[in-house]
């Protein structure tokens, strides 16, 4: 079936102050010269680059009390929830480039809000190597980009936690979790503790990633926003170097391309961050070009027409 998309504004969010490398903050730049916004025009959707957001600089220095530049990643994440939530509002799907998996807070905190507006039911698809659950008291890093998840379940420190205003921004119930091959010891017993749906590698391997798509997007009906949030670190590395925190073993390129199509058929997603990034790790911008790919495939590009 050809679908048809809501209008598209692309939103740079171009920082690293959550993660452990430097170069993130690169993304969004390098995502646009692999052509994203045209790739989708060529598709037909209606597509405006917002630009850069403005926030602050990576000062680069330690953890304080477990996190690293936490007053940072808190600007950063006010300036993404404000962007996003203004994009939901205006009836447009935000397409936040990032920068780290940090700012998956700020977006997640928008969209959570806008769905309890408009009386739709959230579900949170988290495309990721790791499981992105630390506290300060379990990282092994202070590295916020480790915590979103977490934070947007009422976990972590209050300025992020109450990001929007009230904690949690969602229900742990909500989230789907697919590609997962690190998560450290700590956080094991926290995702347990809160319950999330996570298809770890060895399920995917165990059962295939059909059926993985199956059960992560069962149950969404007409009322349900899918909000996609996609850490480039999903991917293999051998498709996907560009990203400061490589872990082997992860979905090939056929695998993702089958996540973003039956995304696609699902007709649900209605925001989506491309996340993690690095070019500075990237050869040629070729991380780049398969996120782009995987992009178009979220919007419906297949190879042939389906009925
Ligand atoms: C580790 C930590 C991480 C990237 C998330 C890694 C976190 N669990 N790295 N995304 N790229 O430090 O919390
Ligand atoms: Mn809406
Ligand atoms: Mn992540
Ligand atoms: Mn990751």
């Amino acid at each position: 079936m050809k679908r048809s998309y809501p209008p598209v504004s692309l939103i740079g969010a171009p920082t690293d102050v959550g993660a452990g490398h430097q170069g993130g903050r690169l993304g969004p730049e390098a995502l646009r010269i692999a052509g994203l916004g045209e790739a989708l025009q060529a598709r037909g959707v209606d597509v405006v680059d917002r630009g850069n957001l403005d926030g602050p600089r990576n000062p680069w220095i330690g953890p304080v009390e477990g996190y690293r530049h936490i007053d940072e990643v808190t600007e950063w994440n006010r300036l993404a929830m404000e962007a996003v939530y203004a994009e939901l509002a205006a009836g447009r799907m935000p397409v936040l480039l990032g920068g780290d998996h940090c700012l998956g807070i700020g977006s997640v905190t928008a969209v959570a809000r806008h769905c309890r507006e408009t009386g739709k039911k959230l579900r949170l698809l988290w495309l990721d190597a790791h499981a992105d659950f630390n506290t300060s008291e379990v990282t092994p890093s202070g590295n916020i980009h480790g915590m979103p998840v977490a934070c947007l379940c009422g976990l972590g420190p209050r300025q992020l936690t109450h990001l929007g205003g009230n904690a949690p921004a969602m229900d742990p119930s909500a989230v789907r979790q697919v590609g997962i091959r690190s998560v450290d010891e700590g956080e094991k017993r926290l995702v347990k503790e809160y319950g999330l749906d996570v298809y770890d590698m060895r399920y995917i391997d165990e059962v295939g990633m059909k059926q993985v798509m199956e059960e992560a997007l069962a149950g969404m009906d007409d009322d349900t926003h899918l909000h996609v949030s996609f850490d480039v670190d999903f991917l293999d590395p051998s498709v996907a170097p560009g990203v400061g925190t490589t872990v082997p073993g992860g979905p090939n390129y056929r695998e993702a391309q089958l996540v973003m199509e039956m995304i696609a058929d699902s007709g649900r997603m209605a925001s989506l961050d491309i996340m993690e990034l690095n070019p500075i790790l990237d050869r040629d911008n070729m991380t780049a070009l398969v996120a782009v790919d995987l992009v178009e495939s979220l919007f419906g590009k297949s190879t042939l027409m389906r009925a």
